[in-house]
């Protein structure tokens, strides 16, 4: 599964993210540290779902109506501080637990309400655009000093004669997530000297740089948008070459909450909700603050974020194998059961290794059940795509 991370200081409102995100219980409190352990749960990706293209809509769990709830994985991690890589905070921890992360959410506070340290000061008296650096620059230099103080081996390593350099990189790299074709990818645009013993600090910094810039794309996310002052998206925006998607986690989770109790229409991603179910005067102006902050923003952002996080950054493709290609069912007859989140211009062979190993390794051929056609091993698959493997190993 996709791991998403939620990355930033204390008091940003990553818990808060979280909880509405996973609606589970975790601490939301407005204390730095709250949250000790990496917490880990599931969240969804929305998409359009091809049930949509028939006259029912298929009733399964992560079905709303057409809406499509793909399942990811989220990790909310506890707060970094300046420093973090030297141990500041809870340092090195939290970056231990960046490690098993696709794509990582920096959530900021943009109201500007929280100062370096993570501790609460008046609104709009931090600048959040130095929030967004730091969290990149400590995962740079927690990186750069993993290398560094591994170079000794790839030093001894060199003197062997089947040495590779990109191979030794990528196994003292893999603990980042980093894969040999990313190192190797890292190197190609790196001058750099043949022999590791002529190597600087300079280039080990820039080959963390490139390799975490690789498998740690970054999302900025503008929390706190409900009492951000006027303009301070827009600037975060105009200050940083990154995507950042303005939210409000606070009104995502009140929204989940009230959804849940009955009192809202809401589904995920919606960019607004009908109420009906009795509130009160107070409960009815807080939904209507929301409301209008929606209006501004488009929804929340916490849906928004994901996608962006999933379907942009890390280009994916939503594709739904099934066994029956006529109906669109699984063995036991249920409407379009999953869903996979597949890099873009994977294959049907690719889907069929994603499924199970045993099918892939069993592929024959693949049909396209919009269609009915048969479509060639090289055929790029798309976002919504249906299709059935017709494999030695399945069905
Ligand atoms: N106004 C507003 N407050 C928020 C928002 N998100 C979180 N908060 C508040 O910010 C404080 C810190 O939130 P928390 O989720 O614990 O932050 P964390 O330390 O990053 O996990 C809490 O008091 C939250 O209620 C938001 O979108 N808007
Ligand atoms: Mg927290």
């Amino acid at each position: 599964m996709i791991t998403v991370a939620l990355a930033g200081k204390p008091n940003a409102g990553k818990s808060t993210f979280y909880t509405a995100a996973t609606m589970a219980d975790v601490d939301v409190a407005n204390y730095p540290f709250t949250t000790i352990d990496a917490n880990r749960g599931v969240t969804h990706v929305r998409t359009e779902c091809p049930c949509l293209d028939r006259e029912e809509r298929c009733g399964t769990e992560n079905c709303r109506d057409g809406k499509r709830y793909v399942p990811v994985e989220l990790l909310d991690v506890a707060g970094l501080v300046p420093g973090a890589h030297e141990g500041k905070g809870l340092g090195n921890q939290f970056l231990d637990e960046l490690t098993n992360a696709d794509v990582v959410l920096n959530v900021v506070d943009a109201s500007g309400g929280t100062n370096t340290e993570g501790e609460p000061v008046e609104t709009g008296s931090h600048d959040p655009l130095e929030d967004v650096d730091f969290i990149e620059e400590e995962m740079d230099l927690w990186l750069a000093g993993i290398v560094t103080d591994n170079w000794e081996g790839v030093e001894r390593k060199s003197r062997s004669p089947d040495f590779e350099i990109e191979e030794t990189l990528a196994e003292l790299l893999t603990g980042f997530g980093a894969s040999e074709a990313d190192v190797a990818a890292v190197l190609r645009d790196l001058s750099y000297p043949d022999d590791p013993k002529q190597w600087t600090d300079d280039h080990r910094d820039a080959l963390a740089r490139d390799v975490r810039r690789r498998t740690k794309p970054i999302v900025v996310v503008a929390n706190k948008a409900d009492i951000a002052p006027d303009g301070a998206v827009d600037r975060l925006r105009q200050g940083t070459d990154k995507p950042v998607i303005p939210a409000t986690a606070d009104g995502e989770l009140a929204l989940r909450r009230a959804a849940e109790a009955g009192v809202v229409d809401y589904d995920p991603g919606d960019v607004d909700f009908d109420v009906v179910g009795d509130v009160s005067e107070s409960q009815r102006r807080g939904l209507d603050a929301i409301r209008d902050v929606m209006a501004d923003f488009g929804g929340t952002g916490v849906q928004t974020a994901l996608n962006y996080a999933v379907y942009d950054l890390l280009d994916r493709v939503t594709v739904y194998p099934v066994q029956d290609a006529s109906k669109w069912t699984d063995g036991t007859g249920t409407v379009l059961p999953d869903a996979f989140l597949l890099p873009a211009e994977s294959t049907p062979p690719d889907l069929a290794y994603a499924v199970h190993t045993d099918i892939g390794e069993g592929y024959l051929h693949a049909i396209d059940a919009r269609s009915s056609r048969r479509i060639g091993e090289s055929h790029e698959l798309t976002e919504g795509d249906v299709i059935r493997i017709v494999s030695t190993a399945g069905p």
